[in-house]
């Protein structure tokens, strides 16, 4: 079934791949395990977009299946397990960087654990964002980037809280396709990771028994 998933979004057959996630998700599945088939159909995506297979045309139409997929799973990645408001989270794609499917995840999976998200949305200038914390006071500041131009903006994002002396007291994380722990030191964040989850379980770990 996973095999059949990840085939039928690396060829773009959109019925195919809304059919399949409807019929998973009616089983009972784990959506979680779904959205991650649906995650490494667009990472063969990007790969074919690599190797000149694939053109922009290509990559549209698989963001937009993908969008689909998302839209069946979202009641159920949503379903809250928890009605306590948790702290406060902003979210935000840095200047350079227009690819959201990833921080969409992120908030929605948030906010069924009770945290109170504010998304900035995609290309925000790093100023912006250190208004925003100015008046929002999060606990925590979470970084999504799908392309490398993008660090530049979160290592600029970073230094700003850090120079306005927001930075104690608040979780950085950074997070999406590219990002790894050597760019997570570059920034000079707290945390990074390429599962939406496993940043969730973070900022749980960190808002402990709150
Ligand atoms: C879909 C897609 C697009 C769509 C985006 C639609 C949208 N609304 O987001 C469109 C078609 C618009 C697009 C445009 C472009 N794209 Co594009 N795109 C992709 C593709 C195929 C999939 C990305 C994706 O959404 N994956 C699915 C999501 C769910 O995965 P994810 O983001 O990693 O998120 C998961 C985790 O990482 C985590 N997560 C994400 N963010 C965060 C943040 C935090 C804090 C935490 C805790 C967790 C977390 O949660 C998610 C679920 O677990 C990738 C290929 C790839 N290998 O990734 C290329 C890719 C990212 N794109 C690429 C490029 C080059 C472009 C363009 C420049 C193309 C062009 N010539 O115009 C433009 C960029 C314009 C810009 N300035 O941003 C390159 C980037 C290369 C690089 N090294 O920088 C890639 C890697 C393709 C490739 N192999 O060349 N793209």
């Amino acid at each position: 079934m996973k095999e059949e998933l990840v085939a039928a979004l690396v060829k773009l057959e959109r019925d195919e791949v809304l059919g399949m996630v409807t019929q998973r998700i009616e089983a009972g599945e784990d959506p979680l395990g779904i959205l991650e088939d649906c995650r490494q159909g667009m990472t063969a995506v990007g790969d074919l977009l690599q190797q000149g297979d694939y053109f922009l045309a290509e990559l549209l139409l698989s963001a937009e299946i993908f969008k689909g997929a998302v839209a069946i799973l979202q009641p159920h990645l949503a379903k809250s397990h928890s009605s306590q408001l948790r702290a406060k989270v902003v979210l935000a794609t840095l200047k350079g960087d227009i690819h959201d499917l990833g921080k969409n995840i992120l908030a929605t999976l948030l906010q069924a654990q009770g945290f109170e998200v504010h998304d900035l949305g995609v290309d925000v200038p790093p100023p912006l964002v250190l208004e925003k914390v100015k008046e929002i006071r999060p606990e925590f500041v979470g970084f999504s980037a799908l392309i490398t131009t993008a660090f530049a903006s979160m290592k600029e994002a970073a230094d700003l809280l850090q120079q306005a002396g927001l930075r104690n007291g608040l979780k950085l994380m950074i997070g999406g396709g590219v990002t790894t722990p050597i760019v997570k030191d570059y920034v000079g964040a707290d945390f990074q990771t390429l599962d939406a989850m496993e940043g969730v379980n973070y900022c749980l770990n960190v808002v402990g028994g709150r």
